[in-house]
């Protein structure tokens, strides 16, 4: 069984894919973007996977890699392309490669022409490839910067694209209209570009007059890719809240665990968003607490001092997830939810005001 996402990135249109072995729990990423290494990291610990690669199509001219970063908070290694000239990688692959995940592996094909060095990597069963920029749904990688040779690019997708099954679902590492995949039969016969009946000839002629502008980060994005995604200055990490030990969940929402709110109370306010019967009710509340309901909570953010970190707490932990969104909207920085809600805490045996045994 295999575990599969196709992941987002909006700002560079980048696709990301984990792919993970259910049986070892093993798994890896392709084309990690490095702003989105928080969600990654976050839906591969929630998925119950551990993660042993992250493995590059090639470097990108437009976003910086995950890569980097994931190895520092996962312990990944990071694989890429020999003929990348990248430095700082775990692993230089070559064509005919393999790339094991627990009992499965991905296959190594060299795709140059949009890069010298993209690769594609095919599953084991061949009904998927990651084909990076050398193919695209109904496009493919420009050819017009970084060693981009378009008479390179047609043969490397007739020869090792091409090839595969027809069925074989092709899994780009873009998309800018928000298709987001195709197959090798669908793209011989569609793909303006590259399609069958598309000589070498007219393929070249297209790419000289695509007239397309430079990616926006290309400067920044290529000398931080030929470091696999590593920073130039190590510079703390701004956005990385630093108050508490908080997780980032995949739906989006920083928690904290009750254990250490109960030995930190004193350092935040605890925010209980429940209604008044239940504040008063069986489950109690923390000591300290301070209710504001979760429907009067955004026209009564003006009382919550913006000095102190703050804590939501609910019954469940829903709620007080729902009350970050609204105090982050309301302008406060330092805001966390009780994971798992009065229900957690109590059957934690924490202490409460009021409430029953
Ligand atoms: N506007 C985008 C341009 C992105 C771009 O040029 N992407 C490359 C892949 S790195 C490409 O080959 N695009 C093909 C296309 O847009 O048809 C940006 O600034 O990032
Ligand atoms: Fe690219």
């Amino acid at each position: 069984m295999l575990t599969f996402r196709q992941l987002f990135d909006p700002q560079s249109s980048t696709y990301t894919y984990l792919l993970g072995d259910a049986a070892t729990r093993q798994a890896l990423l392709i084309d990690p973007v490095f702003e989105q290494a928080r969600r990654d990291v976050a839906l591969v610990e929630e998925l119950g996977l551990r993660l042993a690669w992250t493995l590059e199509t090639h470097v990108h001219a437009d976003h910086v890699t995950g890569a980097w970063l994931l190895r520092e908070r996962l312990g990944s290694r990071i694989a890429l392309a020999r003929a990348s000239g990248a430095q700082g990688a775990d692993r230089l692959l070559e064509a005919g490669e393999r790339i094991e995940f627990g009992k499965r592996h991905l296959e190594v094909r060299a795709t140059p022409g949009h890069t010298d060095g993209c690769l594609s990597y095919v599953l084991d069963d061949r009904t998927m490839v990651f084909t990076g920029d050398a193919v695209l749904i109904r496009g493919c990688g420009r050819t017009d910067f970084q060693q981009g040779s378009a008479r390179t690019l047609y043969r490397s997708v007739r020869e090792q694209v091409f090839s595969l099954p027809e069925g074989c679902l092709i899994y780009p590492a873009h998309d800018y209209r928000g298709l987001t995949a195709s197959s090798v039969g669908e793209e011989k016969l569609y793909n303006p570009r590259l399609a069958e009946s598309v000589g070498e000839g007219d393929f070249v002629g297209y790419m000289e007059h695509l007239g397309l502008a430079h990616p926006k980060q290309m400067d920044a994005a290529v000398p931080a890719n030929l470091q696999c995604g590593r920073p130039a200055e190590e510079r703390a990490r701004a956005d990385e809240p630093d108050w508490a030990p908080l997780t980032y969940t995949f739906a989006g929402i920083w928690e904290i665990q009750p254990g250490w709110l109960e030995e930190h109370a004193r350092e935040v306010q605890i925010v209980d968003v429940r209604e008044a019967d239940e504040f008063n009710g069986p489950l109690g509340h923390i000591e300290g607490a301070r209710l504001v309901p979760l429907g009067a909570l955004a026209a009564r953010a003006k009382e919550i001092d913006a000095a102190l970190p703050i804590v939501t707490v609910c019954r469940s932990g829903a709620r007080s997830a729902q009350a970050t969104v609204l105090l982050k909207k309301a302008g406060f920085e330092r805001v966390a939810n009780l994971s798992g809600g009065m229900l957690r805490w109590r059957a934690q045996r924490y202490a409460v005001e009021g409430g029953t045994e």
